[in-house]
């Protein structure tokens, strides 16, 4: 059966305020075109409340490991971290060791983190985020602080906070589809601008890069993907970024309407914009997962947001407001797949 766009988005919206309001039973809206066609739609599932300070507070555990970076003991002690509690929202955890090069010629067992909800079912959706942060604030004008470790707290540890959030959710209901959370690593030791060394490739997400070609599972498979990058900043905007828009177009769509039924379209901004190098490119373009990215953009300060891979990237930046949005628009999203 095909829908356009607009008969699709109606009944999205008559199942949503039906829902809203009345019985949680199925509801035949009866639409007619020309033929006798009547089309049957379940009303929305209303997801449990993401709570944002529960959310916050898996931001801040990340932030006091201090800056994760790849060989520190805070990293470490963030995979213990993630894989505990996610074991104990009762997902399957696997932790994936894969030696990468970065740029600096430095190798590393890079650790993605991958906790799989209902592992049985085969209709699955992959909700993705990168720990790791970066080793080098090399935006920071302060030229002393472009050799430290960036604190990664809205660049990395917002999207890992947001989907904690969202496992312990899953624990306490399951949507119909199972979940695969996977925490890549080694997202943020991208090649700096002006660095001695040879000029590296694909150097950014070597993490995803790596689980996209060794997926966890042999012929791992999800019908979409979400990426959450950026997801803490006060204010943030997101638009639809150019790479998702151009893989995965009805996955943009389903999650900025979603965003927009449910009061959020000041953070979701219904415009196309950039197009960004980021985890999702690599699994869009090495599996065929379609993979969108949920990532902050400050258009004021053209650039991702303010303290991005500067030494400002702390929890003072961190809005409980938009860890809700992103949160709360993505259970909507996963709670509603059918199937
Ligand atoms: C670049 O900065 C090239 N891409 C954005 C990916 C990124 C970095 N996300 C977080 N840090
Ligand atoms: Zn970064």
């Amino acid at each position: 059966m095909k829908l356009s766009l607009n008969k699709a988005l109606l009944i999205t919206a008559c199942a949503f305020l039906i829902a809203s309001c009345g019985p949680s039973e199925p509801v035949d809206n009866g639409t007619t075109t020309g033929s006798t066609t009547s089309v049957v739609e379940k009303p929305r599932v209303v997801p449990p409340d993401f709570n944002s300070d529960s959310a916050y507070a898996y931001v801040k555990a990340q932030a006091d490991l201090g800056p994760r970076v790849p060989g520190s003991k805070a990293h470490t002690n963030c995979v213990n971290w993630m894989s505990d509690k996610l074991k104990s929202y009762g997902a399957e955890v696997v932790v994936q060791n894969g030696i990468v090069t970065t740029f600096d010629q430095k190798k590393w067992s890079a650790k993605n983190v991958i906790a799989s909800f209902n592992p049985e079912n085969k209709s699955r959706v992959l909700l993705c985020a990168h720990f790791d942060s970066r080793p080098f604030c090399d935006h920071d004008s302060v030229p002393a602080n472009k050799s430290k470790a960036c604190p990664g707290v809205n660049d990395g540890a917002s999207g890992v906070g947001v989907l904690m959030e969202i496992a312990r959710n899953i624990k306490a209901k399951n949507p119909k589809v199972g979940i695969d959370i996977v925490m890549f690593d080694l997202e943020d030791y991208g090649q700096p601008e002006g660095s001695s060394f040879p000029p590296m490739n694909d150097s950014w997400c070597l993490g995803s890069q790596y689980w996209s070609k060794n997926p966890h599972k042999p012929g791992y498979f999800a019908n979409f993907g979400i990426l959450l990058d950026m997801v803490g900043g006060k204010g943030a905007t997101f638009y639809k970024e150019g790479n998702s828009i151009f893989f995965a177009a009805s996955t943009v769509e389903k999650v900025w309407n979603t965003a927009a039924n449910i009061g959020y379209s000041n953070y979701f901004i219904q415009e196309p914009y950039g197009e960004f190098t980021d985890d999702h490119l690599y699994v869009n373009k090495l599996t065929n997962i379609p993979t969108v990215d949920i990532i902050s953009y400050d258009k004021e300060d053209s650039g991702f947001f303010k303290y991005h891979h500067k030494a400002g990237d702390t929890m003072d930046n961190i809005d409980r407001s938009t860890l809700k949005a992103v949160g709360q628009t993505v259970m909507e999203v996963i709670y509603n797949v059918e199937k």
